[in-house]
């Protein structure tokens, strides 16, 4: 676990929460803005953060909210998409970075960072993981979730781990740390998936409007995920609305709707 608190730390200190603008010499970058932390710096897209332990009792433990010091139960507000009109993000994989295009033309979010909290004073045996599974999700279309990294969002630092995989499909657990993969991955970057890192994953929308999504947070077998008895899950509930600029034009657009429907009777 001594590993996973350095880096832990590393992360913490290097750029967790810092804007990162980096110039690419050969052409231009296009990539999403890096939530900032709350409190600090920008509170309208700040991170959030699902802070994950397990107790002595073998029960995980998950706080929800802005920040990284949770300290007790923190009001858990709507995470707000980034309109559908943003920039067209560019794809850096040829430069050893994401491939951001899949977030084109979408309303999209990354408030939402899974985090250990307590790194250090809790493991789980070789062979487990902790897996974070959607038990149900509601909303006006299709939530699409693709696998982010840490903070930092340029190709260029080390610890970005941004695959920007599809994850979540049809109701699939997401490995968020496996200590077998966290002993075999001694430096950066880290994989998004397994390593225990703070993982920002791209939550995408063609259709605004209200999504929440019930996560279960379990320990399981760590390859196949399939649920070990005895450890208690923790289930959290966590939303996404349009921000404000975006949910005028929605409403706008009913209020249209209703008039027409009148003018017809
Ligand atoms: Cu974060």
């Amino acid at each position: 676990m001594n590993r996973l608190i350095s880096r832990l730390r590393a992360v913490a200190g290097v750029v967790v929460c810092a804007t990162v603008v980096v110039s690419s010499p050969v052409q231009a970058s296009v990539i999403p803005p890096n939530p900032m932390m709350a409190g600090g710096q920008v509170g309208e897209l700040g991170m959030y953060h699902g802070m994950i332990s397990i107790n002595p009792a073998n029960e995980v433990v998950v706080h929800l909210g802005p920040g990284m010091s949770l300290a007790g139960n923190t009001p858990v507000l709507p995470l707000k998409f980034i309109p559908d009109t943003h920039p067209a993000y560019t794809d850096e994989s040829g430069s050893g970075g994401p491939d951001w295009t899949a977030l084109n033309g979408k309303y999209i979010n990354a408030q939402l960072g899974w985090l250990a909290e307590g790194a250090g004073t809790w493991t789980v045996p070789s062979g487990s993981a902790v897996w974070i599974k959607p038990i149900s999700v509601s909303g006006p279309g299709t939530l699409e979730v693709y696998e982010g990294g840490q903070g930092a969002m340029s190709p260029l630092l080390p610890m970005n781990a941004h695959t920007l995989d599809p994850i979540f499909v049809g109701g699939q657990a997401w490995k968020w740390f496996d200590p077998d993969v966290v002993a075999a991955t001694p430096a950066p970057p880290f994989p998004a998936s397994g390593s225990g890192i703070m993982v920002h994953n791209w939550y995408a929308s063609d259709t605004p409007g209200l999504y929440e999504v019930q996560y279960r947070v379990y320990v399981g077998d760590s390859t196949t995920g399939t649920a070990d008895p005895t450890y208690t899950p923790a289930e959290v509930t966590v939303s996404w609305v349009p921000e404000p600029a975006s949910l005028a034009i929605v409403s706008l657009g009913t209020l249209m709707l209703i008039r027409r429907t009148k003018r017809i009777r």
